[in-house]
């Protein structure tokens, strides 16, 4: 405790003696527009403000496409490098496609801090900050079911692209969480609804029309989410299907409040977006410390984190902290 309080310190005096410069960091989400991105940005900026008030100046821009867009986001960040940002945040909606135009930034001397969705490829980028692990949101989303189904429900997900490191990574981690805890329960299918509201809802409808005997619906994904608990709605089949995953208490208020929604499993965005900005800064200006081989980041008020060399797998992460449940009784307490 006491080594990473002398830690801390030196990262402050070193801010306090630094005459800094400017520095450049684009944020790109995998889209830009819903609920949860936009609590990323909010964080994001958060901590720009608090960084500037410490006389670490950023020019700070989130950018991106509009709707989920592989293509889209390779083309943006390919335009973005032209303006020689000294660091990209960015959520990949593809694990694998995204590793050229990040490598290419990468040897331009550009900084790459990857949050929320990873790439495939570690040597693409400098640091992954995670907001909870893989294997805390397996467990978390298959226990609920086994609690509030039963531990031998049957159950379906809606996910986003088939290439999704992070959806991909979640669903593993529920497929051994059932396998350990639930050998009973059954997968029956995955759906991909591409992070496109219109088509979330047809894989919800799909997956209602197919499998009647289907008891719970997973969606790893703030756009399906909402999407499949109004195909349920639709189907007249609230309470009948239960239905639970990852997303913003905005996004899923009108759900929890009409009762066809009890659990909503996320982490805190804007402490995602705040805590990456961080990473990117230090990383920028040489201000990740390394102690008995071990690399530390200020994370502002968030405290200091700890790289992880290596973990489930990754390498270079820093992980914000653990899953949260948001029920009908906290719900209201939270606006992102
Ligand atoms: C969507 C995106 C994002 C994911 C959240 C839960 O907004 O797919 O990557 O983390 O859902």
């Amino acid at each position: 405790m006491r080594r990473l309080t002398i830690i801390f310190l030196m990262i402050l005096v070193g801010i306090l003696i630094f005459s800094a410069d400017t520095i450049k960091i684009f944020m790109i989400p995998k889209f830009t527009g819903a609920p949860y991105f936009v609590a990323t940005e909010k964080g994001a900026k958060k901590a720009v403000e608090e960084l500037k008030a410490l006389g670490l100046p950023i020019d700070f821009l989130y950018t991106g496409s509009s709707v989920a867009n592989t293509e889209e986001e390779i083309r943006i960040i390919s335009n973005l490098l032209e303006q020689n940002p000294d660091a990209l945040i960015v959520s990949a909606n593809d694990e694998d496609a995204l590793v050229p135009v990040l490598k290419k930034a990468k040897q331009k001397g550009i900084v790459v801090v990857t949050y929320d969705a990873d790439v495939s490829d570690p040597t693409a980028r400098d640091y992954f900050v995670n907001q909870a692990s893989f294997d805390a949101i397996g467990a978390v989303l298959i226990d609920l079911v086994a609690k509030n189904v039963k531990p031998d429900a049957n159950i379906a997900i809606v996910s986003a692209d088939p290439n999704a490191a992070n959806q991909n990574r979640w669903i593993e981690a529920m497929k051994r969480r059932m396998k350990e805890k639930y050998p009973k329960m059954k997968l029956l299918t995955i759906k991909y609804g591409y992070d496109r509201p219109a088509e979330s809802f047809q894989a919800a409808q799909d997956i209602i029309n197919a499998y009647p005997n289907v008891d719970a619906i997973i969606a790893p994904t703030s756009v399906a989410f909402p999407m499949v608990a109004e195909a349920v709605v639709k189907a007249g089949l609230k309470g009948k299907i239960y239905v639970t995953g990852l997303a913003t208490p905005n996004d899923m208020r009108k759900y929890v409040k009409m009762g066809v929604v009890q659990d909503v499993v996320l982490w805190n965005p804007v402490d995602l977006g705040y805590l990456s900005v961080y990473v990117a800064n230090a990383a920028v200006r040489g201000m990740i410390s390394k102690v008995d081989g071990t690399e530390y980041v200020c994370g502002g008020k968030l405290g200091l984190y700890k790289v992880y060399d290596e973990l489930e797998g990754k390498k270079s992460v820093v992980l914000l902290g653990p899953p949260f449940i948001f029920t009908i009784d906290n719900i209201d307490q939270f606006n992102f």
